[in-house]
């Protein structure tokens, strides 16, 4: 039997997770997926569906394999609850590398109420501390990648450009002046993006102490759909969110302007933030894989990013190509209603990837799918329920009056 290298990917039937698992997979790697289906769950509670009719895991990797010829494991499993059938699994299967998509990761569900906090901390923290807890068990050397987020850095960058994880200071003990390296200082602005940090928290001791090598990838949002894998057959299908909790800004837009609902920008659209194509995504994934730290080496940070839009500005964009209305919501978030924002991310430019930027194409693409499965979005679940804090009022029909001009 071939000896082939094994990937456990948590969180893999994702829409990150899935796209990545089949790249893996047809990469030639053996792939064992993880997952609670928690974000079908999610679904059903939200009383909202994926924008792409997504097919049951089992059908997913039946149809994978019958396109093909590789086969994808699947085991289902919480790992923030399960912590002994985490650590068997990871002894049985002895993988080269897990990736961890295993969290909860929408800003705004995370502030939905007290429980939805409480869930997002518990899911996401125990997640992240067992599996550290179960590799170093496993006395295995495993390399763990992990998805992290841009917004660990917070988006206000005092006139400076955001370093790939670690910041150069100087400073001044006893009177000699000194460079030091620290970890770029925790700015999270959700309960969500608390846990990434949190989780940095976690990586930088069990690196430091046990030696497992981790590379965390600070992700941007990510828009688009389809990746390569799962064009080859409707049943790959990725998912799509789109409702006022998961759908990301522009993804979201595309939709609104599918089904005729205006594009929702919250406060002025100052919000710069920096973004990623799905397809990028996952090649990221498997440079990270390729290029893990050495022994010893402290935890690699990328800056999984490509580029950075303000927000008003992508929906000009969309309002151009597809000449929907763009109305102003009040902010349901505590975020800065202005930031610059610019990123480095030399270190995947690096390792040679070719960056995918927005361009009309690809919109049209994604325009094309929301417009295809529009009949599947229930527009009552456009607007996010979620605030950050209960004196900030739900704007459901967004403020009309203001109307400045937007940059195309
Ligand atoms: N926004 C709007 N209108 C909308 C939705 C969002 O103006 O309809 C604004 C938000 O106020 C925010 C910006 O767009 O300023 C981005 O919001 P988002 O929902 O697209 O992204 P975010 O909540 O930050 O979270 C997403 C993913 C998360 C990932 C993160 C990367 O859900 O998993 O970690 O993007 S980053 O934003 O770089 O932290």
């Amino acid at each position: 039997m071939e000896n082939r290298e094994r990937i456990i990917v948590l969180g893999g039937d994702g829409f990150c997770g899935w796209p990545t698992s089949l790249r893996l997979s047809s990469e030639g790697y053996d792939v064992v997926i993880v997952d609670n289906l928690s974000r079908r769950k999610i679904d059903v509670e939200l009383g909202c569906e994926s924008l792409t009719p997504i097919k049951p895991l089992e059908q997913r990797l039946r149809r994978w394999e019958e396109i093909s010829g590789r086969r994808i494991d699947y085991r289902a499993l919480n790992i923030a609850d399960d912590y002994e059938a985490l650590e068997q699994l990871i002894q049985e299967v002895r993988p080269k590398a897990i990736v961890h998509f295993a969290e909860q990761r929408a800003a705004p569900y995370s502030m939905k109420s007290p429980r939805h906090k409480r869930y997002t901390v518990d899911n996401n923290i125990n997640g992240t501390h067992n599996i550290l807890c179960a590799i170093v068990e496993s006395g295995l050397d495993i390399h763990l990648v992990h998805l992290g987020t841009m917004g660990v850095y917070g988006y206000g960058t005092a006139g400076m450009s955001i370093p790939e994880g670690y910041l150069t200071v100087k400073v001044d003990i006893d009177g000699v002046d000194r460079e030091i390296e620290i970890p770029y200082p925790p700015h999270p602005g959700s309960i969500y993006h608390m846990t990434k940090t949190l989780d940095a928290l976690l990586f930088y001791y069990y690196n430091k102490n046990d030696d497992i090598r981790i590379t965390d990838l600070h992700q941007g949002v990510v828009w688009g759909t389809n990746t390569e894998e799962t064009l080859m057959h409707p049943d790959l299908i990725n998912r799509f969110d789109w409702e006022g909790d998961y759908g990301t800004v522009l993804n979201r837009f595309l939709v609104e302007a599918a089904v005729g609902h205006p594009l929702t920008v919250y406060g002025s659209g100052g919000q710069t933030r920096a973004f990623i194509h799905i397809r990028d995504t996952v090649r990221c994934i498997s440079l990270a894989i390729k290029h893990p730290p050495a022994r010893k080496q402290r935890v690699k940070i990328f800056n999984q990013a490509t580029e950075t839009h303000r927000v008003r500005d992508l929906a000009g964009l969309v309002a151009r190509l597809t000449g929907a209305e763009v109305r102003y919501y009040v902010n349901p978030r505590n975020e800065a209603s202005e930031n610059e924002l610019v990123v480095h991310n030399e270190q995947f430019l690096e390792l040679g990837l070719n960056p995918i930027t927005l361009s009309e194409g690809l919109l049209q693409e994604v325009i094309e799918i929301a417009s295809r499965y529009a009949d599947r979005v229930d527009q009552a679940k456009i607007i996010a329920d979620s605030r950050w804090r209960a004196d900030i009022p739900l704007d459901r029909e967004g403020t009309a009056a203001r109307r400045e001009p937007v940059a195309a």
